[in-house]
């Protein structure tokens, strides 16, 4: 049986969880709308991935005997002004949710929760994979310039680089 206040901060991570794929979503929407179509397609599996995310943890709570709630979610910012805008935020969204989760294990042992703590190591080693992957589209990004015919190439890259399962 899950203690009140971890199952309290696992629901809050699965509403960020859910924030994360609606936030990929919104930006694959505007690379697809700004002829970024390989940035929109690592951005629609990158939004899956989240949802992916979202779904292990509600599982986990509701085995425990918790209950698994997605709670209200923030609107997404929807209009942005350049794919280069939108990898830095990636990246800075990564690094918080990476605090996020920490914050989690913190409670976890606070509460001598060892199972949830261990259950939360797989999404510790999944932060250091997705801030690793957002600095590398950082620095394609920088290594290019913002040339257009140079974002082509860039945007043909992204076609295929892949997000990371995590199974
Ligand atoms: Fe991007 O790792 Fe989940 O949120």
């Amino acid at each position: 049986m899950l203690k009140e206040k971890v199952e309290q901060i696992l629901n809050k991570q699965i509403t960020k969880e859910a924030f994360s794929s609606q936030l990929y979503l919104a930006m694959a929407s505007w690379a697809e709308k700004n002829g970024y179509n390989g940035s929109a397609n690592y951005l629609y599996r990158q939004s899956d991935e989240e949802r992916m995310h979202m779904l292990k943890l509600f599982r986990y709570v509701n085995d425990r005997g918790g209950h698994a709630i997605v709670d209200t979610l923030d609107k997404p910012e929807l209009e942005f002004t350049s794919i280069s805008e939108i990898f830095t935020k990636v990246y800075k969204h990564e690094c918080f949710i990476t605090e996020s989760i920490n914050e989690c294990v913190e409670v976890c042992i606070n509460e001598k929760d060892y199972t949830t703590n261990q259950f939360l190591q797989w999404y510790v080693a999944e932060q250091v994979e997705e801030e690793s992957n957002a600095q590398t589209v950082i620095d394609k990004l920088n290594l290019l310039g913002n040339e257009k015919a140079r974002l082509y190439l860039f945007d043909r890259d992204m076609e295929n680089f892949t997000v990371n399962s995590g199974e």
